[in-house]
């Protein structure tokens, strides 16, 4: 009698608080992502602005010697910048306060070479203050790329010169409001103007900044900014600036243990699958051939079919993308670079606009976790991030199925890695099942990590699985979502 009274009130502790909070969460597999890492990778595309002495010069690389007159945008409109921007789907922007040439675009305290030494708005114009309101007022984070390298500085070589980079590095973080990212050029040294020496200066790229010093002045000041160079802390390049990340990238690496030469590159396309550090990539591309604007380059503006190429392959490859928009001398944006930027961002939407799976759909999976609902495959269609369907820790392939109702007809694919928990999957297919029952490959892939968008023929079917074939450790997918799109493949 006891027993059974015993046995009763069991079961219904199981049946209200059912197994949910005894089946434990997969461990992390390999580094993880930091708070300020996640919040870098949900920016996804932003744009970068290169403006300064050299676009009124018509080249790229200014050589530091142009007087601080020649910088004069007769009708700068950053206004017009970040409704474009925002137009086009980019979540911030960044803008090179100080490129190469050294001519600083608010007026620091620690140089005469800036626009406080201009007659253009008689001394008194901030570009930094104009866009970092601008992007406020229009929703954008804000960004900022200070050149380690200066042309101009005649410090430029000896340590004062750190100590000038450093005390800049401050007047940016302090004065214009939150920083979401700050960009540390890889270009260092060679020939410069250096204050009339007009000479040749080589510096240790590795030590001559005193990097670790130099970024802790950044945690400092903004700890949520991600800090942006060839191998991060926080976020990597991708290798190459036309536009693109490995088909496998990785986001992780082994900091400081670059390989040489082609090796490197590929290197930062994939990163390392063992990489002890989350380094995450970004794909820097210019909307133009050249960084600066140029008017022999007016018909040379991507287009949008180019542009949708490039997120698909960085964004859509799980890194983060800045596509670069340089204002011309007036101080505007292009017409063409603004009609195709506007056109980029309609089409995104069009792109993404008609989601086929809800969570009211059948979905089913060969294991869940535990047999837990809270890992279960549903996680995957409820729109949140911090849910995700898990198998056991022995699974490392797996497949979910989900069932429409009736056919539907579908040519892209979106699926993220729950990636707090770091990044797992190998490799990875698409099927779709056939009239007589058998499965039909639509497409493959290897990693997935933070966002994985697959483009392929249009195909109708009622039930579609996504077979994890290969991964580190079980998999942990947050996300999956398909679309049909009128857009080109
Ligand atoms: C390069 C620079 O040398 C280019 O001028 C540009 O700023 C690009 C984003 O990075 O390394």
């Amino acid at each position: 009698m006891l027993y059974r009274k015993l046995f009763f009130m069991l079961g219904l502790f199981f049946l209200c608080v059912g197994t949910e909070g005894r089946v434990k969460a997969p461990s992390p597999c390999g580094p993880v992502p930091t708070e300020r890492q996640l919040r870098w990778h949900d920016m996804e595309m932003y744009a970068f602005i290169h403006f300064t002495t050299t676009t009124f010069r018509d080249i790229e690389w200014g050589y530091g010697d142009a007087a601080p007159d020649e910088f004069k945008p007769d009708s700068l409109d950053c206004d017009q910048w970040a409704r474009v921007l925002k137009a086009a789907g980019m979540k911030g922007v960044v803008l090179t306060a100080k490129h190469h040439d050294g001519f600083c675009l608010w007026p620091s305290r620690h140089t005469d070479y800036s626009v406080a030494a201009c007659q253009w708005q008689q001394g008194k114009g901030d570009i930094l203050k104009e866009l970092s309101l601008a992007a406020r007022r229009h929703g954008l984070k804000f960004g900022v790329y200070l050149s380690p390298w200066d042309r101009h500085d005649l410090r430029y070589g000896t340590p004062e010169y750190v100590d000038y980079f450093r005390a800049q590095l401050r007047e940016l973080l302090t004065d214009y409001g939150p920083i979401f990212e700050v960009w540390q050029d890889g270009a260092n040294g060679g020939d410069g103007y250096y204050g009339g020496a007009c000479e040749q200066r080589v510096i240790d790229k590795l030590t001559y900044y005193g990097w670790e010093q130099t970024d802790s002045i950044i945690r400092e000041l903004q700890p949520w900014a991600a800090i942006f160079s060839d191998e991060g802390p926080d976020t990597r390049w991708c290798g190459t600036e036309s536009g693109y990340v490995g088909e496998t990238n990785w986001s992780t690496i082994t900091r400081g243990r670059a390989p040489e030469g082609a090796a490197r590159t590929a290197w930062l396309q994939q990163g390392e699958e063992n990489g002890l550090d989350w380094v995450p990539a970004e794909v820097d591309v210019s909307i133009r051939p050249g960084w600066f604007y140029h008017p022999r380059e007016d018909k040379e503006v991507k287009t949008v079919a180019q542009l949708m190429d490039i997120y698909y392959n960085s964004v859509g490859r799980g890194a983060n993308l800045i596509l670069n928009v340089p204002p011309m001398p007036s101080g505007r944006i292009h017409p063409t670079d603004e009609a195709n930027l506007r056109a980029f961002g309609e089409a995104l939407k069009k792109e993404f606009s008609k989601p086929l799976c809800n969570r009211s759909m059948r979905i089913s999976a060969t294991n869940t976790r535990g047999r837990s609902r809270k890992f279960a495959p549903i996680r995957v269609l409820d729109g949140k991030k911090d849910t995700y369907w898990a198998t056991d820790d022995s699974v490392k392939s797996a497949e979910i199925t989900m069932n429409f109702e009736t056919e539907r007809e579908f040519n892209r694919l979106s699926i993220s890695e729950y990636i707090p928990l770091g990044q797992r999957v190998r490799a990875w297919r698409v099927e779709t099942k056939q009239n007589d029952g058998s499965w039909h490959q639509i497409a493959a892939a290897t990693t997935i990590g933070h966002k994985r968008l697959l483009k392929f023929e249009k195909v109708r079917a009622r039930e579609v699985r996504i077979c994890i074939t290969d991964a580190k450790a079980c998999p942990c997918i947050s996300d999956v979502q398909l679309f049909l799109s009128e857009g080109d493949n």
